[in-house]
C-alpha cells in the first residue's frame, strides 16, 4: 500500500513560476553532501546560489523539514505532471518527514523511559520514513524542466567518464537503470549510486525506501517508481514514466554529486 499522508497539510507553498525559473540551475542542497563540499561543487560548475534552507533539516528547531522544490509543479510537464508533484512533495514526501520526526520522538522516550518494547517498531519506522525523506529530497534536486540547460545536457565531463568505465557506455547505463526501475518489485527505485570500496558506480533497485541498499553506497540519481509518482498521468504504464523521465534528468546536479561523493 502506498504510505500516503493525507492528514498532514503542506508545510511550504509552491514557488511562483517566475521565482522557479530564477531557481533553475540554482544549487540546491542535497542531503547527501556536506554544505562546504556541495558549494564547492557548484560553484565550480557555474551554480550561482546556495540555498541551505533546503537542506531537509531545520538545525535550530532540531526537526527534519520539507525542502520546497527549485521548480514550480508544472514546469516538469509533459514528462510528469503538475497534479502528481504536487501531491507527491506536499502529501507524500511531508508523511515521511512527520514520520521521520515522530520515529526519533519515540526513540528518545525509549531511551528516557528505559522501557525498550518499542525500540524494533521505531527503529524500522526511522529507516522507512529517514528513507523516504532523503530519497525525495535528492529526487526533487535531480529533477529539471525538460527545456532546461540542465536537461539538455546529459551526461558530460567526470560524470559521463565514470559511466563509461563502470558500464562501458552511457547508453548502457541508461539501458541497465532503466530495466532496474522498470523491475523493481512493488513501491521502491532505482539508483544510480557511488560505491566507495571500489570507487565505481553500481546500479541498485530500492524497495520501499531502504531496503536492498547497499551499506555505504552514495545515491546519486534515483527514480521513484512508486505508484503514486506517476499513477494519475500513467496509470499502469510504468515503463512509460521511466521513459519520460530521461526528459527531466537535472545531470550537472548528478555530476556535482558524483564529484562531492568521490572527493574529486
Ligand atoms: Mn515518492
Amino acid at each position: 500500500m502506498d504510505h500516503s499522508s493525507p492528514e498532514h497539510e503542506p508545510v511550504t507553498s509552491p514557488i511562483s513560476r517566475r521565482q522557479a525559473i530564477a531557481g533553475v540551475g540554482a544549487a540546491v542542497g542535497a542531503v547527501a553532501l556536506s554544505p562546504l563540499a556541495f558549494a564547492q561543487q557548484t560553484q565550480a560548475l557555474g551554480g550561482s546560489k546556495i540555498d541551505f534552507s533546503s537542506l531537509g533539516y531545520d538545525a535550530a528547531k532540531g526537526e527534519y523539514v520539507l525542502p520546497p522544490l527549485p521548480y514550480a509543479y508544472e514546469t516538469l510537464e509533459p514528462h510528469i505532471d503538475a497534479a502528481t508533484m504536487e501531491i507527491h512533495h506536499t502529501k507524500h514526501h511531508a508523511g515521511y518527514v512527520a514520520g521521520l520526526n515522530k520515529a526519533l520522538a519515540e526513540l528518545k522516550k525509549v531511551r528516557e523511559s528505559g522501557d525498550a518494547s518499542l525500540v524494533k517498531h521505531w527503529s524500522r519506522e526511522l529507516a522507512f520514513h529517514g528513507g523516504g525523506h532523503v530519497n525525495h529530497t535528492l529526487f526533487w534536486v535531480t529533477l529539471t524542466p525538460p527545456d532546461s540547460a540542465g536537461a539538455k545536457a546529459g551526461p558530460i565531463g567526470p560524470l559521463a567518464a565514470a559511466l563509461r568505465e563502470s558500464f562501458g557506455s552511457v547508453d548502457a547505463f541508461k539501458a541497465h537503470f532503466t530495466a532496474a526501475a522498470n523491475a523493481v518489485e512493488g513501491g521502491g527505485w532505482a539508483w544510480l549510486m557511488y560505491e566507495p570500496v571500489s570507487r565505481r558506480l553500481i546500479i541498485t533497485q530500492m524497495e520501499k525506501q531502504q531496503e536492498i541498499y547497499m551499506t555505504g553506497s552514495v545515491p546519486l540519481l534515483g527514480v521513484d517508481v512508486w505508484e503514486h509518482a506517476y499513477y494519475l498521468r500513467y496509470q499502469n504504464r510504468r515503463a512509460d514514466y521511466v521513459k519520460a523521465f530521461w526528459n527531466v534528468v537535472n545531470w550537472p546536479m548528478v555530476g556535482a554529486m558524483l564529484i562531492a561523493a568521490r572527493g574529486s
